[in-house]
């Protein structure tokens, strides 16, 4: 990646995270010259950039984890959900085994390109080099461009400020500190815990209350690991079986259906599972029936209100009334988060109550009183799905970019490519299961796919492929479609693209479940690729 005379390759990938890595391996594995660039300093993605103080996966291991053998054979985990450490360092292991670093340019970003139609290449620049390929495959993952949101006075807080995915590299000092921390999402759930304590003072800025559910985290064992290794392919085919690609067993029956006794102990079951099972395993109209879904919350708050004693508080964290339906905003796994909030040196400003104002030089002024911080922590989420697609300067065969494409929403062909963008491919991103989907699960077998058809053009000469309108235009009828069905369209999520002001309102991940989508997939590849153009 260094000089700056032009340098030609077959595919550039670009992000080190599961998505890429897996793409960089299996087609280097296949012989295609690939190169992957990173615009971080290390591998893992996500995993390089979230850094802050309790970062956490909230999908157990081994569903959040590669399915290559060669790779979890000698792999032992110490927490059944693992820290942003233990990612990295599964990462250099996967290094190991696969040998990728001498294919990726580190802290190298892809600024833009445009496809150059006389040559069938896209011409790129990234980190300030010319570079040109002829198949473009981008994996920056859903959650990787931050948003900010307009924030009056931030530039003359005298204090420090970071928003948790810009998180220093070398870390911040938590304790004995006047913190601050506006979001609770998942990223500032998992602060918030950390926060609590060794923070000095901890004020929680809450605009809307997080339905968390509890981790059950835990220490593995070596000898535990060992013996269930033996699982392992079973567990990672059932995670292609699976809605939302993971192990939990499929319920296809309705809560509704089946005597409160019953339901009741479904729940209970889920509930103790721990982790993502009371979403992602629960009772199949839980997230599409009304009714189904406020039996899903009582529960969630009939265990939830004990932990919290304060009725104030109770009514801020878990109240009478949800905040959305159950499931439709991502539910974060917590630990102790509850909790915090007895104590005292931990305070909740409610934000629909007392909003901010404006950043003073001493801290945050409310419509209510000043309060002085030393830090503040901005956990506001992501321009999540497109942003990190959109934030990249890509100039189609007409001269629009991927952001003027999906100015009035998104259409793509499965989630992976689409029209006016010839030899583009984007994995883990809009309209495809992505935010719904356990990542590893997603980033294999969309991987796949893609794989499979470059290995199918390269063998065929086919030097360009691009979606077609009519594919993309049905693609996205049918995403809106199941959205209408579900009540995701009910809450201001990113999944909706409502967190950021001005984008679109649309579903932006596919609602169908993964053994859908991956059928739509296998039927397109079975059929010779018809929603595609090819020459
Ligand atoms: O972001 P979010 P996140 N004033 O958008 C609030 C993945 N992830 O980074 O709900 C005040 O969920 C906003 O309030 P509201 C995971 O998929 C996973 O936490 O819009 N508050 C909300 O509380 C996750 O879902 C892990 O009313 C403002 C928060 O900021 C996704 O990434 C860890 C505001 C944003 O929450 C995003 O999570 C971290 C404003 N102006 C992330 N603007 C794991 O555990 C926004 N908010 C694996």
């Amino acid at each position: 990646m260094s000089g700056s005379t032009e340098v030609d390759v077959e595919v550039v990938v670009v992000g080190a995270g599961f998505a890429g890595l897996y793409q960089l391996h299996r087609l280097r594995s296949l012989g295609v010259p690939v190169t992957l660039l990173e615009a971080g300093s290390g591998l893992g993605g996500i995993w390089w950039w979230n850094c802050y103080p309790g970062a956490r996966v909230d999908s157990h291991v081994p569903v959040y984890e590669f399915s290559d053998e060669a790779i979890w054979r000698d792999w032992w985990w110490e927490e059944r959900f693992p820290d942003w450490r233990a990612m990295r360092a599964y990462f250099e292991h996967v290094d190991r085994v696969w040998g990728l670093r001498p294919a990726i340019g580190f802290d190298t970003r892809l600024e833009g390109g445009r496809f150059d139609e006389r040559r069938g290449r896209w011409e790129l620049v990234a980190g300030g080099q010319p570079l040109t390929c002829r198949f473009l495959v981008l994996c920056p993952g859903f959650a990787a461009r931050p948003y900010l949101p307009a924030l009056p006075g931030l530039a003359c807080f005298g204090g420090e400020w970071h928003h948790t995915a810009w998180w220093p590299q070398e870390g911040v000092d938590l304790e004995g500190r006047r913190v601050g921390v506006i979001g609770t999402g998942a990223s500032g759930v998992q602060v918030i815990q950390e926060a609590a304590a060794l923070a000095e003072r901890l004020v929680v800025f809450q605009r809307t209350p997080n339905l968390a559910l509890p981790m059950r985290q835990r220490r593995l064992s070596q000898e535990e690991q060992a013996a269930a290794k033996a699982h392992y392919p079973a567990i990672f085919e059932r995670r292609t079986q699976t809605a939302a690609g993971f192990d939990f067993p499929h319920r296809g029956d309705s809560a509704l259906a089946v005597p409160a006794a019953e339901r009741e102990a479904v729940f209970e079951e889920l509930w103790e599972h721990g982790g993502l099972a009371f979403w992602a395993g629960n009772f199949s109209d839980v997230l599409v029936d009304e009714r189904a879904n406020r039996l899903a919350y009582e529960f969630w708050r009939s265990k939830t209100l004990p932990r919290i004693p304060d009725p104030r508080l109770a009514e801020l964290l878990a109240p009478a009334e949800p905040p959305h339906p159950f499931g439709v905003k991502r539910c974060s796994l917590e630990q102790r988060y509850y909790e915090a909030f007895a104590q005292e040196n931990v305070e909740l400003v409610d934000l629909r109550t007392e909003p901010i104002e404006a950043f003073t030089p001493k801290g945050i002024r409310t419509r209510a009183r000043e309060v002085e911080l030393d830090l503040v922590v901005l956990a506001t989420g992501f321009d999540a799905v497109t942003g990190s697609l959109t934030a990249i300067d890509l100039v189609g065969r007409d001269g629009r970019t991927l952001a003027e494409h999906w100015a009035r929403g998104v259409r793509t062909h499965l989630g992976l490519a689409c029209s006016g963008f010839p030899n583009l491919f984007f994995l883990y991103g809009p309209q495809s299961p992505s935010g719904f989907c356990n990542g590893p699960t997603c980033a294999e077998a969309q991987g796949d796919w893609v794989v499979e058809l470059l290995a199918h053009l390269l063998e065929r000469g086919v030097g360009r492929i691009e979606a077609t309108e009519a594919a993309e235009e049905a693609w996205r009828a049918q995403v809106q479609a199941i959205a209408a069905l579900t009540l995701f369209p009910r809450a201001e999520s990113w999944y909706m693209g409502a967190n950021v002001p001005g984008k679109p309102r649309e579903m932006l991940n596919w609602p169908g479940g993964l053994p859908g989508y991956l059928a739509a997939c296998r039927a397109e590849a079975d059929a010779g690729y018809p929603g595609f153009c090819c020459s």
